[in-house]
């Protein structure tokens, strides 16, 4: 059966449906931005609604806003195999970041059935709303909710900039908070979950290898950090007399560089977000709050990298007299692909003839949450430039058709 499958992957029907998602919450001079609950994401989901049906699979909802569409096998009592992404975005985001994952599983499982390919256990792909943090500054929350790591009270915690809570953004699409215990595992017992992602760094496009064996997914803690100071007279306020929150936050910001680039290749800082109150040009900023995204792939780099920050943030304010109050939005921990999945992708890679390595991902995923409760593997495919959470974001569509049949064939071996 070896490469059967690989040669009914469509890449026509890829690009075209690549094509179509990528023009929702499209600005030609800006990019994509579909927020997590927001008409464009929303959209841009019931697209990929419309590409399941038509690919012939048993579509659901779970009440965090998550779609499924499921693929039976020839038994029902098996745990199901799966496989997914996103198709939210970033603001000002590229068009492959999670949907390239997204369109070549439901191609994999749309070319499994039209072939009759055989296979025991339930396929389903999973559309995972809000994999990205940029509206409640924490992300993959559809994953998060689905693997049961979210409490009914984080749905209240969690804000927008405008105050909007997470729980509020659910009613409003017409899902209920209140069912989120409905959510975990949508009724599944989970064998694996498989994601197809673009690298969204250069280690691929460097090496000129076709496709990315991933071994380990980076982890964030974000933090909100609220800087007080004092307002006053930009002109008439002698520098001795000031307390400055804007040059402490800078202070701050230049020592996560200093703190990312001295503790280990893996760990970096962002500081993504910055609010300046009242942020006029000739007012002292009273008050600025600064978005952090502090990241690693091992718990322990990035447990010091933030006590290092906290101990600068003591510094900085006794010695400048501002405030400071950091609220932990997110921190999740970094993972290690299962041998098994990655054996298998490795292994098929082999059968197809594509050149492949290990590659470490920088970024998270959804399948960082979905290794709380079961094996997982991703396969990455190149990204020109390194380039992703920007316009310039590119994929050669090769390259996903690559992706997408190794990802279609490494299904099958695990469904069997
Ligand atoms: O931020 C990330 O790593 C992912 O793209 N959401
Ligand atoms: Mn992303
Ligand atoms: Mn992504
Ligand atoms: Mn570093």
């Amino acid at each position: 059966m070896l490469g059967i499958i690989a040669q009914h992957v469509n890449k026509e029907r890829l690009e075209a449906q690549l094509q179509e998602l990528s023009m929702i919450g499209y600005d030609p001079d800006k990019g994509r931005t579909r927020l997590p609950y927001t008409k464009p994401e929303r959209e841009a989901v019931e697209l990929v609604k419309g590409y399941m049906e038509s690919a012939g699979l048993l579509v659901s909802f779970d009440q965090f806003g998550n779609l499924f569409g499921r693929l039976p096998g020839n038994s029902q009592s098996l745990p199901v195999v799966m496989s997914g992404s996103h198709v939210d975005t970033v603001i000002n985001g590229g068009a492959f970041d999670g949907t390239i994952g997204t369109l070549s599983a439901i191609e994999a499982l749309r070319v499994i059935k039209e072939n009759n390919i055989p296979h025991n256990h339930d396929l389903v792909v999973g559309v995972f709303v809000s994999e990205e943090a940029a509206r409640f500054g924490a992300g993959t929350l559809g994953s998060k909710a689905f693997v049961g790591d979210y409490t009914r009270a984080d749905l209240d915690r969690l804000k927008d900039r405008d105050g909007v809570t997470l729980a509020k953004a659910l009613q409003e699409w017409g899902f209920d908070p209140d069912l989120l215990h409905t959510v975990k595992g949508n009724g599944s017992e989970i064998k694996c979950f498989v994601e197809l992602h673009i690298e969204q760094s250069i280690n691929l496009e460097v090496n000129k290898i076709a496709i990315g064996v991933v071994d380990q997914i980076a982890a964030p803690t974000n933090l909100r950090m609220t800087i007080k100071g004092k307002a006053g007279h930009a002109g008439a306020t002698p520098m001795n007399l000031r307390t400055d929150a804007f040059m402490a936050a800078a202070e701050i910001a230049l020592a996560i560089e200093t703190i990312a680039n001295t503790i280990g290749k893996e760990t970096v800082g962002t500081v993504g977000e910055v609010f300046v109150n009242p942020n006029a040009i000739n007012v002292i900023p009273g008050e600025v709050v600064l978005g952090i995204d502090i990241r690693d792939v091992t718990t322990e780099r990035k447990d010091l990298a933030i006590e290092q920050l906290y101990n600068t943030v003591e510094e900085v304010s006794a010695k400048r007299g501002v405030t400071i109050e950091t609220e932990e939005i997110a921190r999740q921990e970094p993972v290690k692909t299962a041998s098994l999945i990655v054996n298998t992708i490795r292994e098929t890679c082999e059968d197809l003839g594509f050149s492949y390595m290990n590659v470490t991902s920088g970024a998270y995923h959804d399948a960082l949450n979905m290794a709380k409760i079961t094996d997982i593997g991703m396969i990455f495919v190149p990204s020109v430039d390194g380039v992703s959470h920007a316009p310039e974001e590119f994929t050669h569509i090769e390259d996903i058709h690559r992706g997408a049949q190794v990802l279609a064939e490494t299904l099958v071996k695990l469904a069997k």
